[in-house]
């Protein structure tokens, strides 16, 4: 468990937990090996997916201990052969590949030399020339160790790395599933089971972002915690330092400019930055220069040693600011409505695996589409992509894996004490995004359990102690009387799908239950909405006029709909409409689903259905008449 720390600043406090989890970046100080490409693969299909642990796969080249296929990393795993056992596999599956280390790497001592896997699904383990180097719980998030002392230790070359991941979802997992045993053998084969979830995504798995070898020297920068905020035309950069491998140490902090002007430095560890002049981040559309980075170099000397010791990262930073009040959400003080969209990461072939032409194109379209923000359903997102929200001044609401908590026995201490940690992970890594202006600790948990009320207040307060510069909020589907958590979150966030599972196909009661529903929450806790999800499955090319479900017509006038009432909140306590969703995507096989779930206002190739057309008219609109720009 991470140890939190409390720095207390002038009227802000910034809490910084004890290990960092820094991008990697090339720098003067610092090289950086990828190790994406094919890698050999194989799944244990023994009945206890356990053979690869008895037979000590990792001790030697996973080709000696029976067929590997060729597996690109990064990929879900699931989509690329023919094999539908693959594809619906739950288990432990096996990657390995070699890799020359640079000499000068270990070389008299040497360099830290740190693997780092973007994100793996689920739980993996990681050998290092068949010495066991981490562990670690969950997908989505980065995990990273020091090998230095593996590679002297045992310096034969090629260096073989091997990484073990079982996709298994429990009742203690997040997000959470259950394995269901058939143990009736007239109708089921013996040992058969299979894989339950409480979401409605598939349960992509494997290596699904960048594999990577990085270096930096043995004293180096290994935290940095930036909180901004300014007064007229001066903005003020907070920031924190922490250090990594010695005690004392010189630092040097310089923040420069776009065009790499130095604006500012600092030879504190800790301190602020001011910054004349100041060029504030301004979400897309909401200023004809969204989107503005500053870069603050951190050069870091451990004491007494010469300038070939010096550790350098610079960090990109926005300045700005976010406030919540009871009818408004502020960003630099100017009220922002969020006209964005869902997503997930989802794509043919690749699953769930980061793919940079598919994250352009949806950066292209989320732009065509006059999009601002999106939220980061169900899971974080990958680096990269955080990344470019920030360049593009897209809002993030930033969304922990904790999708569907709805079983009693997940409200237990187990899923709590991971999903506290999963949060503290969650913040580390993103905390120094500008476009993450929510944290959402959860989907649609099932809040109507008295259990549930302590769980979510625990991961709320733990959420802002980490971070007390942000709001925090989770999505609730339920009713306002039969939520429990909502006075603990600083936004209400809704998803509905009225005419669609009730009512089915009554398009002319949205506008009325809509405007109920809205209008009870902001009468008993007084705190601003966002409509985060609200949409209906069009099956891209079906047409029916007048509409029916799952028609292209009718996805567009249901929202239509929505719109009627959105239109009348907006000017009240209405702060957002993310609609559900960008793109079609996976889902478990299900009678109510085809072939997935077709809700996206793009087919999963990403080619618009009706419903782009209209929602990218009213986006523009709605940027327009808030008074930005044209388009
Ligand atoms: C929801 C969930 C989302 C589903 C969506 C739907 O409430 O948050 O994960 O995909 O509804 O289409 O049913």
């Amino acid at each position: 468990m991470l140890r939190v720390l409390c720095l207390l600043a002038a009227c802000e406090a910034v809490l910084l937990l004890d290990t960092g989890m820094l991008f990697p970046r090339e720098s003067s100080s610092r090289e950086l090996k990828e190790l994406n490409g094919l890698w050999a693969f194989r799944a244990d299909r023994s009945p206890n997916r356990n053979r690869g642990f008895e037979e000590a796969w990792y001790q030697s080249r996973l080709v000696e201990t029976g067929p590997v296929i060729d597996m690109p990393v990064p990929a879900s795993y699931n989509d690329i052969t023919q094999d539908a056992t693959l594809r619906d596999f739950v288990g432990w599956v096996w990657y390995e590949r070699e890799v020359m280390i640079p000499a000068h790497w270990i070389k008299d001592g040497g360099a830290r030399v740190v693997l780092r896997v973007g994100s793996a699904h689920y739980h993996s383990i990681v050998w290092v020339n068949g010495v066991k180097v981490m562990e670690h719980e969950g997908g989505h998030l980065p995990f990273e160790a020091d090998i230095n002392s593996v590679l002297q230790q045992n310096s034969t070359m090629p260096c073989r790395i091997t990484i073990a991941v079982d996709n298994t979802l429990t009742l203690h997992t997040l997000p959470t599933g259950n394995i269901q045993y058939m143990n009736d053998t007239t109708r089921y084969p013996v040992g058969y089971f299979v894989q339950t979830v409480t979401f409605d995504f598939f349960n992509y798995a494997g290596i699904d972002r960048s594999v990577l070898l990085y270096t930096t020297p043995k004293t180096y920068v290994d935290d940095i915690t930036v909180v901004t905020d300014f007064s007229g035309n001066t903005g003020f950069v907070r920031y924190n330092v922490s250090v990594g491998g010695a005690a004392t140490s010189n630092v040097r902090v310089t923040l420069i400019d776009k065009e790499g002007h130095p604006m500012t430095s600092s030879s504190k560890l800790s301190g602020v930055l001011t910054v004349a002049d100041v060029k504030l981040w301004w979400p897309y559309l909401m200023h004809e220069n969204p989107g503005y980075m500053y870069s603050m170099e951190v050069r870091l000397k451990a004491d007494g040693k010469g300038s070939s010791f010096e550790d350098v990262y610079t960090l990109p930073v926005g300045i700005r600011t976010v406030k919540v009040t009871s009818t408004q959400f502020l960003i630099n003080n100017k009220p922002f409505y969020f006209h964005g969209i869902n997503k997930h990461e989802d794509s043919d072939i690749r699953g769930r695996g980061l793919d940079l032409p598919l994250i352009i194109k949806d950066f292209n379209l989320m732009k065509w589409l006059g999009a601002n923000s999106l939220r980061t359903s169900h899971y974080p997102y990958a680096e990269e992509f955080m990344q470019l929200c920030d360049s593009y001044g897209i809002v993030v609401i930033d969304e922990s894996p904790a999708a569907g908590i709805v079983d009693f026995e997940s409200f237990g201490n187990i899923s709590l004490a991971h999903h506290l940690d999963v949060m503290d992970e969650l913040v580390r890594r993103d905390k120094n995004h500008p476009s993450v202006v929510m944290w959402s600790i959860a989907n649609e948990p099932f809040s109507v359990l008295p259990q549930s009320v302590y769980y979510l207040k625990t991961v709320i307060q733990h959420t802002k102690a980490l971070d007390p510069t942000r709001p925090v909020t989770y999505t609730t589907y339920l009713d306002v009387d039969k939520d429990l958590g909502a006075p603990y979150v600083d936004v209400i966030c809704l998803n509905t799908y009225f005419a669609w599972y009730f009512d089915s196909g009554q398009l002319e009661v949205i506008p009325f239950q809509v405007k109920t529903q809205h209008e009870s929450w902001y009468k008993k806790y007084k705190k601003p909405i966002i409509q985060t999800e609200y949409g209906a499955d069009a099956v891209a090319g079906l047409h029916f006029d007048p509409p029916v479900m799952f028609s292209e017509e009718f996805q567009r006038d249901f929202m239509q709909q929505y719109h009627q009432v959105f239109d009348k909140e907006m000017k009240n306590f209405l702060i957002g409409e993310l609609v559900w969703t960008f793109s079609d995507f996976m889902t478990n096989q299900i009678f109510y689903r085809v072939a997935g779930n077709r809700k996206g206002i793009f087919t999963r190739q990403r080619q618009p259905k009706a419903a782009a057309f209209l929602l990218k008219e009213r986006y523009w609109k709605l940027a327009n008449e808030a008074g930005k720009l044209g388009h």
